[in-house]
């Protein structure tokens, strides 16, 4: 019961009997909390959210009507930027990007991710919600509630929408929840060549390499401009990999279930590498906004040994476990010019900072997070668990932190007794105030001039239908990749390793 993450899952091993059970009781829960709940709860949580307005006139527009690439970068952790293992870097595709001189890289970015972790980062970088501290709000709330999510704000400023993802559409309930968010598109894996084949697959889906190179026969039919998240997988526990996959040794921690990252994860990367040439090649990169981050830990608190070898620390503390929940999040576009930030931030600040650089103000919105870039940004990070991080301090498992030298807060004084619990209660409603929203279903009530909710039943991800729909949009807007090349496909004009491939022209 606690692996719902896939309805499929749990038919198969509730048995259709138990699953209908288990879904009525579910379903009798949440239905009594949505009943419950009134427009005016809507009115408090409104006035917390409007006392976090950002301004930030010098990135709003920046990039407006470029095309968006959200790339999420299974598993990934911050402390592998820049990682170097028997002299080499590990990630010389992503490392070179972050120091890209279009590049706002964040390095002091946070998963805030509970339990159900792909499925909370979506719902966080996707609503500016936070997850459930329980289960997962994708599965849970995902197909009735009312949502205000990228996809949909974004398609009522011209953007074509689409997800790609080689699993299977139901795991996480995407197949649902997305016609909530408003996505027009879902490739999911029924939509690849091959996407049962053995040699296609590791872990929980078809390995990045082949995924994304096939996603680009999409990508190139979509009008443009076009918001395509595509999520990769193979840097997934317990990290499986064929072993002519393996271009590096693996570490030699002694755990197990670790020492398999540095592999995959050097996958993930020339994997990344493979499609950042296409997108260079093709000369979309130029036009495009690339959005990138890792969307939670890949290596858990539990492996306290293994960490240590692999930070290269004799004496690892919680202050250096908080710091090991920083993931990447970086944004490249041409007209950006690079730099690291140094601004604390999370997965619940990305929807506000890209819409304001596409130039949608994030302020009409029910965000819970507030613009990466703006002088005014809130850099208090929740955690899910109501610890958090800010630049003063780091409360985490128990113990507060100075964020700045790491060393343990035994006594605060007056000032800094008051700024910490003007945070912590701060984290804690803002916390509340998410889960208000999500289990009274309290967006049904939100009506801002202009806005109009979308009708789900408009959605269909259904393979024949989905394409026949994508070439009908072709030919009437007349500006995808594809039409702009004369009809001819540029697939060929993606290079990739994988032997899988290798007679692909
Ligand atoms: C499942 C994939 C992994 O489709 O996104 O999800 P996770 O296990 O990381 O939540
Ligand atoms: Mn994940």
């Amino acid at each position: 019961m606690t692996r719902s993450f896939d309805n499929n899952y749990l038919v198969k091993y509730l048995g259709m009997d138990g699953y209908f059970i288990d879904n009525l009781y579910q379903n009798s829960e949440q239905s009594s909390m949505k009943e419950k709940a009134k427009p005016k709860e809507l009115k408090k949580v409104l006035k917390f959210i409007k006392s976090k307005k950002t301004h930030d006139i010098e990135y709003f527009g920046k990039e407006k009507n470029k095309d968006v690439f959200i790339i999420h970068l299974e598993s990934l952790q911050q402390f592998m930027i820049d990682y170097k293992y028997e002299r080499k870097e590990v990630l010389p595709n992503l490392d070179k990007f972050y120091h890209d001189k279009h590049t706002i890289s964040f390095d002091n970015f946070y998963h805030q991710v509970a339990q159900r972790k792909t499925s909370d980062a979506e719902m966080m970088l996707e609503n500016s919600l936070f997850g459930l501290p329980t289960g997962s709000a994708m599965v849970s709330y995902g197909t009735q509630d009312t949502f205000d999510a990228a996809p949909e704000i974004l398609d009522e400023k011209g953007y074509t929408t689409a997800s790609l993802h080689g699993d299977v559409p139901t795991f996480w309930n995407r197949d649902n929840t997305y016609k909530s968010w408003g996505y027009e598109y879902f490739f999911s894996k029924n939509y690849y060549p091959d996407n049962n084949k053995d040699s296609f697959n590791a872990g929980y889906g078809m390995k990045d390499k082949i995924f994304m190179k096939d996603s680009v026969s999409y990508i190139q039919k979509l009008p443009q401009p076009f918001y395509a998240k595509i999520i990769t997988v193979t840097n997934h526990y317990p990290y499986d990999l064929n072993k002519y996959d393996e271009d590096i040794s693996s570490w030699h921690t002694g755990d197990n279930s670790v020492d398999h990252y540095v592999q995959t994860a050097h996958y993930l990367d020339e994997a990344f590498g493979e499609f950042i040439n296409y997108l260079k090649v093709s000369g979309l990169y130029n036009k495009s906004l690339i959005v990138l981050y890792g969307d939670h830990y890949g290596i858990s608190n539990n492996h306290r040994a293994a960490i240590s070898k692999i930070l290269n620390k004799s004496k690892l503390t919680d202050y250096d476990l908080a710091n090991f929940q920083k993931v990447p999040f970086m944004i490249h576009a041409s007209n950006l010019k690079g730099f690291t930030d140094h601004t604390y931030g999370g997965e619940i600040d990305v929807l506000p900072t890209l819409l304001n650089i596409l130039g949608v103000n994030p302020n009409r919105y029910l965000f819970f997070g507030t613009d990466l870039l703006s002088k005014d940004h809130d850099q208090t990070v929740a955690f899910r668990d109501g610890d958090f991080v800010s630049p003063e301090f780091t409360k985490y498992l128990g113990n507060i932190y100075n964020t700045s030298n790491g060393l343990t807060i035994k006594k605060m004084s007056k000032t800094e007794q008051t700024s910490y619990d003007q945070q912590q209660s701060e984290v804690n409603r803002e916390l509340s105030y998410s889960d208000d929203v999500l289990t009274g279903d309290l967006l049904r009530f939100y009506h801002p001039k202009g806005f109009k909710h979308i009708d789900k039943d408009h959605f269909n991800y259904q393979k024949a239908h989905a394409i026949k729909e994508l070439n009908r949009e072709q030919d009437k807007r007349k500006n995808s990749i594809y039409y702009l090349n004369k009809d001819k496909s540029t697939v060929h004009l993606y290079h990739t390793d994988a032997p899988e491939l290798k007679d692909e022209k």
